[in-house]
């Protein structure tokens, strides 16, 4: 029995126009970034010490991320901890829509080289 295929798209889900957009993008990451860079939001209040150290984690590794600010945004932080599977305080972090945690799960990521392994596995993955 031959084996399928890794990634199967049905036809009729793609279209012309999507393909195009899609490699666009692609390209203009891998010109900005010299590699395709998973897209990491960060959910954030302005005080939060340990927003602050989670972000200096993430630009220590020159990883590119939006941040989200929740500061009275009651909606925003609604947004935050259903994305975040309940979790409510900032900050919340996510490579590529996966909910990676706060702050101290972002550092444990890291002490175990996990942290490498999931921003690699993205820009292979793209
Ligand atoms: N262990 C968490 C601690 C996060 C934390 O306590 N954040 C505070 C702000 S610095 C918080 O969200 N408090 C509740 C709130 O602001 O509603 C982490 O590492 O992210």
């Amino acid at each position: 029995m031959s084996r399928p295929p890794s990634v199967i798209v049905k036809p009729s889900a793609l279209r012309v126009e999507d393909a195009i957009e899609c490699a666009a993008e692609t390209l203009i990451k891998i010109e900005s970034h010299g590699s395709v860079m998973p897209h990491i939001v960060i959910y954030t209040t302005p005080t939060c010490p340990y927003c602050t150290a989670a972000k200096r984690l993430l630009e220590r590794k020159q990883a590119a991320y939006e941040e989200i600010s929740v500061e009275g945004d009651p909606e925003k932080r609604a947004e935050m901890s259903r994305l975040a599977e309940g979790r409510r305080t900032v900050p919340q972090i996510f490579i590529d829509g996966r909910p990676i945690g706060g702050c101290d799960d972002l550092y444990a990521l890291e002490s175990d080289g996990e942290l490498d392994r999931l921003l690699a596995a993205s820009e292979a993955a793209t």
